[in-house]
């Protein structure tokens, strides 16, 4: 059920810059005058800037810059992405609770999203460092009515969405290095994870979870021999907000994604190549049986990475690594 606390943050929200009074409040949330003043007070200790005018009633004027469902719907402006969104301050992994979510019927485009996680994951077994309050450790349910065979899509979806706003908004030159790293200056700045439940010719859901590392100063990023990590702070010499950041991916990701749905997935393949890190360079490809140097040549109209065999055959990958 929802709390006192969440229903009066609503209704001060959703009036905006008008002023709701102390007793339609109190009437509202079936409490007394001086409990509502006790609440109001509460949320300035969080944070919340609120004004009471003795003849009008009270405003929010300013929101926490802490992350929570409240501080990330207030001015949202998606139609159907984050309508249901679930924050934890901590939380094993984002994708573990979205799976446990949809599996009990959460909604489309219903966001999980925490301040740390405690065991976030990448892809097969590797990890993902998810720093207390750092970055956006969020994972999205989204049931699409695609075949299986096409979420794969997603990611590089994604992957646009993210690049998009990092350029526009962040204002850095992002590139996407296959399938689903992103990089500013040749390090790596996020990482993008879908994982979905289907039938051979259904998806139940599919999760899709990204790590964008965002306040975190050059000494607080993971270090590890094998691969760069910065932040966007450390690209950008400024902090973000997070509460700010979500907002804009969340709206570029619906726009992207209602595009995708309704007219196909040329434009975001050829939007995908325009961000491509080496495209039409030589890269070094890992699989499970081999190791070898060959170009890049572009991505297939499902994701693939299209390339080079040993004997110089045009040929497409499914998965592999790209080394640095
Ligand atoms: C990824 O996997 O890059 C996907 C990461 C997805 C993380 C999100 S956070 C929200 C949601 N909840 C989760 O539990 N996961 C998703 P992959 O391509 O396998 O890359 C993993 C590798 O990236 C690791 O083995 C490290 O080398 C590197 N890495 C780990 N943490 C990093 C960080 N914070 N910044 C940059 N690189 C990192």
């Amino acid at each position: 059920m929802e709390s006192t606390r969440n229903k009066l943050i609503n209704l001060l929200s959703k009036n905006n810059d008008q002023y709701i009074s102390g007793q339609m409040l109190s009437d509202e949330l079936n409490i007394s005058r001086s409990a509502v003043w006790k609440h109001i007070n509460e949320l300035k200790k969080d944070g919340y800037e609120i004004e009471g005018k003795s003849n009008k009633g009270y405003r929010i004027i300013k929101f926490p810059d802490k992350m929570s469902e409240n501080t990330i719907k207030w001015g949202l402006k998606t139609k159907w992405l984050g309508k249901n969104i679930k924050h934890f301050d901590t939380v094993t992994s984002t994708q573990t609770v979205a799976h446990e979510e949809a599996q009990n019927n959460a909604i489309n485009g219903t966001v999980i999203v925490a301040d740390e996680q405690t065991k976030g994951r990448g892809r097969i077994t590797r990890n993902w460092q998810s720093t207390s309050g750092k970055g956006v450790w969020l994972s999205m349910i989204l049931r699409p009515e695609i075949p299986p065979q096409e979420a794969p899509k997603l990611t590089l979806l994604t992957a646009i969405v993210l690049a998009d706003v990092l350029r526009n908004y962040v204002h850095v030159e992002p590139q996407i290095k296959w399938p689903n790293d992103i990089l500013i200056n040749g390090k790596k700045t996020a990482g993008i994870l879908t994982e979905m439940q289907a039938e051979q010719d259904r998806i139940w859901y599919v999760i899709v979870g990204f790590g964008l590392n965002v306040n975190h100063t050059i000494e607080e990023l993971p270090e590890n021999i094998n691969y760069k990590a910065t932040s966007l702070r450390v690209e950008t010499d400024t902090e973000w907000k997070l509460n700010d950041l979500i907002q804009e991916i969340l709206v570029t990701f619906e726009k992207t994604y209602d595009y995708y749905l309704e007219h196909g997935f040329a434009d975001i393949k050829e939007k995908w190549e325009s961000y491509g890190f080496k495209m039409g360079k030589e890269i070094s490809i890992k699989t499970m049986k081999s190791h070898w140097k060959a170009p890049f040549l572009g991505i297939t109209n499902d994701g693939a990475l299209i390339t080079k065999d040993m004997d110089g055959n045009r040929t497409t990958l499914y998965s592999a690594e790209i080394d640095w």
